[in-house]
């Protein structure tokens, strides 16, 4: 057990900090053992900061002192406090000072990958939200705002390349073969934006020309063997500053874009001032080593971290319990930049589709948490789906609610009247209040409340008077630390079908005409009645379309009626999710058979016909008909039940995707070969959707086992011109029991060693793997010579996918899973707290199963509680998960 147990910080005990930063003077002597920082900083009294202290604490971790200056003048021992947690200084003056701190830290030594460490032999850093304190003493919150030069000293073989925020001003040589470089940031930031880069690093280089006519000068650097896969990257980022511009009327501000991608990297990529550091996953990217699913999360994920130049850099968070401040209205601005770069359709069913397998299910859980949390251990332990997606859907139902026009002024708003400060939440919801004259009170509940509200709808049609009366109830399950709820203002978007498929016209009593043919219902009571006049006869309702607020919604439908959604909603996402429902019904209803030891093999032929229709109707959008086709995941099933049953779930799932591919086999072939025979190899949006449809055929004939079926997955497999098709292909060899898969994962790995984000596939699809003998396979992967868990990306693609993405073998009930699970996690809390956090996700959710499985589940959970020197980050999620 840890010594003491660590602090926890509430939001409810924020104070502005004592002192600003003028400006931060930065010297850095490279070396990977013995890395010297000095430090030289502006410092004053805040004004506005009425009780004045002549002590200045500054923050440090992992960091070795050699020497402080206070206006020039060498502090003597005993006039500042070197601690594990930073640095004191006794007596500082009561107008501006200067500090000088000289400080040496070691990169190699640093496998969290939190400051300034060692990527494959190049430099790099992490600041957000506290790695700057990793390198040297300072006051590290957003908060506190400076101007940033930095200077970076190298062995100039080794590291040629020398980067950091801002603008080069000066560089130059040194004796004994190092050189240096002089960067200059002209905007004010918080040290969490700043960044430094040295290595052996190739660039890719082009231009933007700003709306405004300014030229911008756009770097991607790689290792050099990777300089050929940056060119998607590169378009990426020129169509995300266009549409910024277009959309949101920003420019970008400095005159260089720098992005840099290291191959060891915590998370997806991070929004430092003009020099993004990325995972190499969001960068590196061509036809044969990247799928299409890839090539869309990076034109995501560089769209991100761009726009957060805005919403995060511009305007930062006051605290760190704003986050959600700038991650959810930079993922709202990805999440709204990616569908106009695809299909609308088709990005918000896979945006939804996340969080309501993922985000509702943290939201169920013993970490639940607000959007704008309240309490944290680990700020680390807080970048969830909760503040990143529910955050993202928050700032969408404002936009419902108050238009897309009333938006945009609300954001002009934000960016006049915020620019250069470190904000609120509340900040931001008033702007859009102040923009729009609307009362936004009620809807602030939405920040500070967890849990996913349930929505129930109940229409009771009147054929005598031709209305419709639909009454809505909200409530909310308790969550840790809030155990009653109140009413959220929901906006509910709706809309009436008739029996032919028409859109029926809606009048709400009180309405002297129809309106359009979906309204936005403003839900803000436990219970209210909408009453709809002149609705000519009984009609099917298509309720919360768009997916309209992240809410649960329970509405006795019929399979009939889920089946004409199915068919014939116009709108998209309702459509897709009426198949959904339908699918989750046939599901439930076959765990229940299995549970009571029968052995179902057949299914409700309507599922049967339902899905003949859908593969004869020739779609406009074939990525869209793929995900029609698409089963709810294991997990969202299991997240439907009172208690999961992953057995149940898993044999009734493969009972249904083996019924539907044998009834439908020549349906499924031929769809398979028309689009197979089109395939180019190309990367147009029309290509990827063939392919995507294409691809969801291949996975249902595979599911036959016949030598045919082994045939074709080998042979695409063999000819692929694009790793989406030999991905496709393997994933479906490696889930059957086809004879040559021990072959096509060795000639897979033998011709893609080289790669290692390759090689992330290979070792993800055989952790996903649903046959038994998974985890044996798991683990002698673990003693591969390319397995190595100080890389983040290797951990997730292995641990991460077996405990993550492959719930039937994780959940075997003799909790072999789960033991192997919490012996990594062991392993890795050693060497990244972080990434051993994350791991940990699976286990959290233990009141979800059995008995069994819960004991076997908390068992490791509490052996790892009570590890010697446990990290902060997993303390704090086995305790909250324990409570
Ligand atoms: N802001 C970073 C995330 C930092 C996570 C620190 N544990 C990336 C992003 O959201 O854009
Ligand atoms: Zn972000």
């Amino acid at each position: 057990m840890r010594e003491a147990s660590p602090k926890t910080i509430y939001l409810k005990d924020y104070q502005p900090p004592e002192y600003l930063v003028d400006a931060v003077d930065l010297f850095f002597e490279l070396d990977p053992h013995s890395t010297r920082v000095t430090s030289r900083l502006k410092l004053r009294h805040d004004p506005a900061v009425e009780d004045r202290r002549s002590v200045l604490t500054l923050d440090g971790e992992r960091l070795e002192v050699e020497s402080v200056k206070l206006n020039g003048r060498m502090l003597r021992e005993g006039e500042y406090c070197a601690s594990e947690t930073g640095l004191v200084i006794h007596a500082v003056p009561d107008r501006p000072f200067e500090l000088e701190i000289v400080n040496r830290l070691s990169p190699e030594a640093n496998t969290a990958l939190e400051g300034l460490y060692l990527s494959n032999g190049m430099f790099c850093t992490q600041c957000e939200p506290h790695g700057f304190r990793r390198i040297t003493y300072y006051i590290d919150r957003p908060d506190v705002m400076s101007l940033f030069t930095t200077t970076v000293v190298a062995d100039k073989s080794r590291y040629p390349v020398l980067l950091s925020n801002g603008n080069p001003v000066a560089r130059g040589e040194l004796r004994n073969g190092r050189h240096w470089v002089k960067w200059e940031d002209p905007f004010k930031k918080p040290c969490y934006l700043f960044a430094l880069v040295a290595g052996q690093l190739a660039c890719r280089e082009d231009r933007f020309v700003t709306a405004s006519g300014r030229e911008i000068a756009l770097r991607i650097y790689v290792e050099p063997h990777d300089l050929d896969k940056c060119d998607h990257a590169m378009q990426s980022l020129k169509h995300a500053m266009r549409w910024d511009e277009e959309h949101f009327g920003r420019e970008y501000d400095l005159d260089l874009y720098m992005i840099v991608a290291v191959s060891h990297f915590n998370m997806g990529a991070m929004e430092n001032k003009g020099l993004n550091i990325f995972n190499t996953k969001f960068v590196l990217a061509r036809p044969d080593t990247a799928t299409d699913a890839d090539y869309e999360h990076i034109e995501g994920v560089i769209g991100h971290e761009y726009f957060h130049n805005w919403t995060g850099n511009r305007i930062t968070c006051r605290d760190w319990f704003q986050l959600s401040l700038k991650e959810g209205l930079t993922v709202f601005r990805d999440q709204e930049f990616s569908a106009s770069r695809s299909s609308p359709a088709v990005k918000r069913i896979e945006d939804v589709n996340l969080l309501r397998t993922r985000q509702f299910a943290e939201d169920a859980g013993p970490l639940a948490h607000p959007v704008r949390p309240e309490s944290y251990i680990e700020i680390n332990n807080f970048y969830t789906l909760t503040v990143y997606e529910k955050g993202g859907e928050v700032v969408r139902m404002i936009q419902t609610l108050v238009g897309p026009e009333g938006f945009r002024k609300g954001m002009d708003l934000y960016f006049d009247r915020h620019d250069g400060q470190a904000v609120t939440c509340d900040d931001f919801v008033r702007c859009m209040e102040d923009a729009n004259a609307i009362d936004l009170s009620q809807f602030r509940l939405w920040y500070s409340q967890a849990g996913t509200p349930e929505l129930r709808l109940d229409p009771v049609y009147d054929a005598g008077t031709r209305t419709l009366r639909l009454s809505v109830r909200q409530s909310c399950p308790p969550t840790p630390g809030q155990p009653v709820k109140q009413p959220l203002h929901i906006p509910l978007a709706l809309g009436l079908l008739a029996r032919d498929g028409r859109e029926l016209p809606l009048r709400l009593a009180g309405e002297a005409e129809a309106g359009p043919t979906t309204r936005v219902l403003h839900v803000r009571a436990a219970e209210q009645v909408f009453e709809f006049l002149d609705v000519p006869e009984r009609p099917v309702v298509s309720a919360l379309r768009g997916f309209s607020a992240p809410v649960g919604l329970k509405m006795e439908r019929s399979a009939e009626e889920l089946a004409f959604l199915f068919i014939h909603d116009t709108d998209a996402f309702n459509r897709w999710d009426a198949g959904q429902s339908l699918m989750v019904q046939v599901m439930l209803g076959l765990i229940e058979r299995i549970r009571a030891g029968e052995n179902p093999q057949s299914l409700d032929p309507n599922l049967i016909g339902t899905f003949r229709t859908l593969l004869a109707q020739p779609a406009a959008d074939l990525s869209y008909q793929a995900l029609l086709l698409g089963l709810p995941s294991e997990d969202y099933v299991a997240s439907l039940m009172s208690v999961a049953d992953p057995d149940a779930i898993h044999r009734a799932r493969q009972t249904v995707r083996k019924t539907l591919a044998t009834a439908l086999a020549e349906d499924f072939l031929r769809l398979y070969r028309e689009h197979h025979a089109a395939e180019t190899g190309g990367l147009e949006p029309a290509e990827r959707n063939r392919r995507r449809l294409k691809n969801a055929c291949l996975g249902f004939i595979a599911e036959l086992e016949t030598p045919e079926s082994y045939d074709l997955c080998v042979r695409q497999f063999r000819e692929a011109r694009t790793m989406t098709d030999q991905i496709a292909a393997l994933g479906a060899i490696v889930n059957s029991a086809h004879p040559d898969k021990a072959d096509c994962l060795e000639s897979f790995y033998a011709r893609w060693r080289e790669e290692a984000l390759v090689i992330d596939k290979w070792f993800g699809l055989q952790a996903s793997c649903h046959l038994p003998g998974t985890l044996e396979k798991v683990k002698a992967l673990t003693a591969h010579p390319d397995f190595d868990l100080r890389n983040p990306n290797r951990v997730r693609s292995l641990i991460g996918a077996f405990s993550q993405a492959n719930p039937v073998n994780f959940h075997a009930a003799d909790g072999s899973g789960y033991e192997f699970l919490g012996d990594q996690i062991v392993a890795l809390d050693a060497i990244n707290p972080q990434v051993a956090a994350r791991m940990l996700g699976a286990l959290t959710q233990w009141r979800r199963y059995d008995q069994g499985r819960q004991q076997a589940m908390r068992r490791q959970l509490q052996r790892i509680a009570g590890l010697d020197g446990v990290s902060k980050d997993v303390y704090e999620v086995v305790v909250k998960s324990l409570a």
